[in-house]
């Protein structure tokens, strides 16, 4: 992509409405731009890096078993009358009424409709276990939305739904979501946290919320080390030995539970205390739904079963705020190479030089050919505001070519991360970036 046909307006000045540093560097890179309280349009650069994060997100629920669908934003009312949380939901969730003045609502979740399409699908016990899920945008109508997309009104999650016979092969499906939540998270180049949690007005006796670290996180965790260390790939979810092992973990928010019985349970060495960000939650929540909506199989012996249930969100927008929290220094945002919008910056030092615009222009080429994303600065500007709009952004690699680097036929390669840089033949850095030799 040329900057010169882009769409990227960058802001000089700090925003005053932002407090911390994710919202500040995702309206200061154009990222996002608030439309109203809580609800943002996502810019084409901040829409890249959401489109890569849901990617990621995806390709972990397929690989755990998951199966993707799409339900719509709104939905009629009677089903979350059926299940009886139309009333008790309040306030944050965004009543309408349509021109037929029936009662509608913009999803803040969506137990009730997958039940609903569950029970008109499936009949029979031999069909389970099934895993349900989709990516869509929400609605909350959060009294103090804050921190840009960390706690939006509109918002995107990925919410997947889990039916089973009974409560062992139902917990063995909340395990399988569990080690997958371990691996996404990871795979952003985030270091995640399950937290023993409340279930809230979702309902149920079993429940984590992942948090990641970041020091400018909104909930303190005191977590035994155990936690972090485990390898998710070691998770057999059907094991009652790994199933305890986790369950016993102990991992607490500062707000739910005191220290004290952190110190009791956890042996020094083993105690570690950070800040998070909750980028993630599941929950086990039995026959909460499928009781009263009435979503029963035929069991084995031909009796009606109402099925095993369990939801497992996350925060897909989030997790843009938490991994900027995570990975920035005090130039801008430092993307991990999984997530970054393009993997290398390209800057033409001097537009003006035939010399450099040919060696810019062949090399952009050849890059893209190669399937390498590549943002090429092909602007007329300071080489100083040029440098500062490429590590505002933060993509992983900057290549700079100027007069005097090409009349040795170098370019120099950076690296944002470590601010190392290296001069390089061309051929080198184009080996370098596509893993050639
Ligand atoms: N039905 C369940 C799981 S599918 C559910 O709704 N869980 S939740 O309430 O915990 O939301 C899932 C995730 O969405 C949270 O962990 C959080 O990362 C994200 N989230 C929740 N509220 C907001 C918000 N207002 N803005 C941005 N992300 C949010």
């Amino acid at each position: 992509m040329r900057l010169s046909a882009y769409f990227l307006p960058l802001l000089k000045e700090n925003p005053s409405e932002a407090q911390i540093v994710s919202h500040r560097l995702m309206l200061r890179a154009g990222m996002i731009r608030q439309s109203a309280a809580g609800i943002y349009t996502w810019l084409p650069l901040g829409w890249r890096v959401l489109q890569k994060v849901t990617q990621i997100v995806r390709e972990e629920q397929d690989r755990a078993g998951a199966i993707e669908l799409l339900m719509p934003t709104l939905q009629p009312a009677e089903l979350w009358r059926e299940s009886g949380r139309y009333d008790v939901y309040g306030k944050e969730m965004l009543r309408i009424r349509d021109r037929h003045d029936r009662d509608m609502l913009y999803g803040p979740t969506n137990e009730e409709l997958i039940t609903d399409i569950f029970r008109n699908g499936i009949k029979s016990y031999r069909d389970l276990p099934k895993n349900l899920y989709h990516i869509q945008w929400k609605f909350r109508d959060e009294v103090r939305p804050r921190f840009g997309v960390m706690r939006g009104r509109e918002f995107l999650m990925k919410d997947a739904y889990s039916f089973d016979i009974d409560k062992a092969a139902a917990v063995a499906s909340y395990f399988r979501m569990f080690a997958a939540y371990m691996k996404t998270f990871k795979r952003m180049g985030l270091t995640p946290i399950p937290v023993r949690a409340d279930t809230g007005p979702i309902g149920g006796d079993l429940s984590h919320e992942f948090h990641v670290q970041a020091d400018t996180g909104e909930s303190g965790l005191f977590y035994d080390a155990d936690v972090v260390n485990l390898d998710e790939s070691n998770i057999d979810p059907t094991s009652p030995d790994v199933q305890a092992y986790i369950a016993n973990w102990y991992a607490a928010t500062d707000e739910k539970h005191d220290k004290a019985e952190f110190e009791a349970r956890v042996p020094p060495e083993r105690r570690r205390e950070a800040r998070g960000i909750e980028v993630g939650q599941v929950f086990y929540f039995g026959t909460k739904y499928s009781q009263p909506m009435n979503a029963v199989v035929a069991g084995p012996d031909g009796t009606p079963v109402a099925v095993e249930m369990g939801s497992y969100g996350i925060g897909v927008s989030r997790l843009l705020g938490a991994i900027i929290e995570a990975c920035h220094d005090d130039k801008g945002i430092v993307w991990p190479e999984s997530v970054a919008p393009f993997k290398v910056g390209l800057i033409n030092l001097r537009v003006s030089d035939a010399g450099c615009t040919k060696a810019c222009d062949d090399l952009y080429a050849r890059l893209t050919q190669a399937g390498i994303e590549v943002l090429y600065d092909d602007r007329d500007q300071s080489v100083g505001a040029k440098f500062a709009a490429m590590d505002l952004i933060g993509l992983p690699y900057q290549f700079v070519i100027g007069p005097r680097g090409l009349a040795n036929k170098l370019v120099e390669v950076r690296t944002r991360k470590t601010g190392e840089s290296k001069e390089m033949p061309f051929d080198a850095a184009f080996n370098f970036i596509t893993g050639g030799s």
